[in-house]
């Protein structure tokens, strides 16, 4: 595998009109998960992409798993479970800040939540060459927790690129100090670490970007990071190699699943080799083309599609 992820797929039903969902008549369903949504970005690039994870042997599991399938996610490592159910959550869009987008979970005691270390193949995350994580992961069960943490230690002591993606989700946690101990252990064994400024805040206690790089090495010895800036674009700092791109501007359907879609393009792109700058304007065109439409994963590219989204926006990368 090129990129093998551990995480909780989820359905999502995204509100087809904006405001409050207490007025919403009609939802979307869609196939998503931060982690699901990186092996399919990957998949769309002609990558090999797998994903560990625990589904609920239900309507919902069995839509997912085929729809990761559909894409080319390798489903081999994906445990039906049929005691507990998929964890779904709704997106209220636009409401009260126009432009944004909330969720409201429903996911407690899923399948995935019981995902643990004996659901983790080593052998599969050990020949891979990424492994990837979020902060999701490490807070949905201490079980869930493990079976992160165990992958990781392997595909480290293997050789693998460990990629943790902090995606701290406030809602999840008991309590931030609990993020900042957990994400913290995950960052000591993670090679890159994808983050925004609000978590490098959180986590590293550090304010700015300068800061969130320099806490990063002190602190966890990562001389790769990648720091997510939203509408004002990304700047990452890779082997001493440091990189500023904007973000593309295009009109917002729906905010959520762009940094996965971020990061699943910019792994793909650094893996195919081609450059942090070139790996970083093609993530960020594919998290442009994401958040245009509903759903997390629809609109994710292909080789083609980029350069023609990037041609339109008047140069390609090169
Ligand atoms: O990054 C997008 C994800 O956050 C979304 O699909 C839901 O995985 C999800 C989560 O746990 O919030």
């Amino acid at each position: 595998m090129d990129i093998v992820a551990v995480g909780e797929p989820l359905v999502q039903l995204n509100a087809v009109t904006r405001g409050p969902l207490r007025h919403v008549q009609y939802f979307e369903k869609h196939s998503t998960g931060s982690e699901a949504n990186v092996c399919v970005a990957a998949a769309r690039l002609g990558m090999r992409s797998g994903l560990i994870t625990r589904l609920g042997n239900d309507e919902f599991g069995l839509f997912i798993r085929d729809w990761l399938r559909g894409e080319g996610v390798d489903v081999s490592r994906v445990v039906m479970d049929g005691e507990h159910p998929t964890g779904i959550y709704f997106v209220q869009r636009g409401y009260p800040v126009p432009g944004v987008s909330d969720v409201v979970y429903y996911r407690h005691g899923s399948a995935a939540s019981f995902l643990s270390e004996e659901d983790v193949d080593r052998d599969y995350v050990r020949e891979s060459r990424v492994l990837h994580t979020t902060g999701i992961t490490l807070a949905i069960s201490e079980s869930a927790r493990s079976a992160a943490m165990l992958a990781m230690d392997e595909a480290r002591r293997a050789g693998a690129l460990v990629s943790l993606d902090l995606n701290i989700r406030r809602k999840l946690w008991r309590n931030m100090d609990e993020a900042v101990d957990v994400v913290g252990k995950a960052m000591a064994k993670a090679g890159v670490v994808f983050m925004d400024e609000e978590e490098a805040s959180m986590i590293l206690g550090a304010e700015g970007v300068d800061a969130a790089f320099r806490e990063a090495e002190r602190r966890f010895g990562l001389t790769k990071v990648v720091l997510k800036l939203g509408r004002r674009g990304s700047v990452a700092r890779w082997d001493g190699e440091e990189e500023r791109v904007n973000a593309f501007e295009v009109p917002v359907e729906d905010p959520i699943g762009a940094g996965d879609a971020y990061v699943g393009v910019f792994l793909s792109s650094m893996l195919k080799g081609m450059g942090l700058r070139k790996s970083m304007v093609r993530a960020s065109a594919a998290a442009a083309m994401v958040v245009t439409v509903r759903g997390d994963e629809e609109n994710l590219p292909r080789e083609g599609d980029i350069d023609v989204f990037l041609r339109g926006f008047g140069g390609d990368v090169d």
